[in-house]
């Protein structure tokens, strides 16, 4: 790419932050650990802008985090290396959700990347709220996205109503597409974890490989195609279970 220019592109209603983008800082909330904060708040304005945030987190062998703010959950998926959540090992693929408000102790078992979602819970009235779950992608349930064998969905969390949000991921066979253009009330954050293709955002058309990261607002028109040789996915969240005019 020529000096002076970048795919990276922040639009009111999606945004597409390639790897050449990244400023890596101190994270907040976390101790011996750099990352880079891909989506968040501060990104569009509200009330179109992200209410989650998601990042990339650096941690060197033996980084610790204090957990998320005040009433913030947190999914943790390991990119790269290895992490101890409360003395039980997590390896690459494998994943934690930790409730709002829970403590645990979580380290750094080696030098590792991890992708983090975090998001204010909301209650619901007489639904308990949900539990801490760790499990690992292969592990995780997967169906044909509306019977295409070669587009495969995986969740990694329950659907059920104490869940607020959904971490799935997403596996497309070269050529393999979102069967239609999706336009819906849910937004999105999405890490490009392997692959490369075309990604619809809007009414703009972004190449996108792995590395990249993608928001998209809630009603903002998506579809993807994926190209080249070899499987693409990503991982992404949603919102879900909550009546669009909860605050
Ligand atoms: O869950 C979803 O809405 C998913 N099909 N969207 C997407 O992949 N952009
Ligand atoms: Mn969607």
């Amino acid at each position: 790419m020529l000096i002076g220019e970048t795919r990276t592109r922040v639009a009111r209603d999606h945004a597409l932050i390639g790897p050449d983008s990244h400023v890596i800082a101190p994270l907040a909330n976390w101790e011996k650990t750099d990352g880079v904060v891909l989506i968040s708040p501060a990104m569009a304005a509200a009330p179109k802008g992200p209410r989650f945030t998601q990042y990339l987190a650096h941690a060197e062998q033996g980084s610790t985090t204090q957990g998320a703010p005040a009433g913030v959950q947190r999914l943790i998926y390991v990119l790269s290396g290895k992490i101890a959540l409360d003395g039980q090992k997590i390896l690459a693929d494998g994943f934690a959700y930790l409730p709002a408000d829970s403590r645990y102790e979580l380290t750094a078992a080696e030098s590792s990347r991890l992708l983090v979602f975090e998001k204010t819970y909301m209650p619901l009235a007489d639904t308990a709220a949900p539990p801490r779950v760790v499990g690992t992608f292969a592990d995780a349930p997967s169906e044909p996205f509306h019977g295409d064998p070669a587009a495969v969905l995986s969740t990694l969390l329950p659907t059920t109503s104490e869940f607020d949000m959904a971490v799935n991921v997403f596996c497309y066979q070269p050529g393999a597409n979102l069967p239609f253009v999706e336009t819906h009330v849910m937004e999105h954050g999405l890490w490009m974890q392997s692959g490369a293709g075309v990604y619809r955002l809007a009414e703009s058309w972004y190449p996108v490989a792995t590395g990249d990261a993608i928001w998209m607002a809630a009603y903002c028109p998506q579809w993807f195609v994926a190209m080249g040789k070899e499987t693409a996915s990503y991982i992404y969240y949603k919102d879900i279970n909550r009546h669009s005019l909860t605050p």
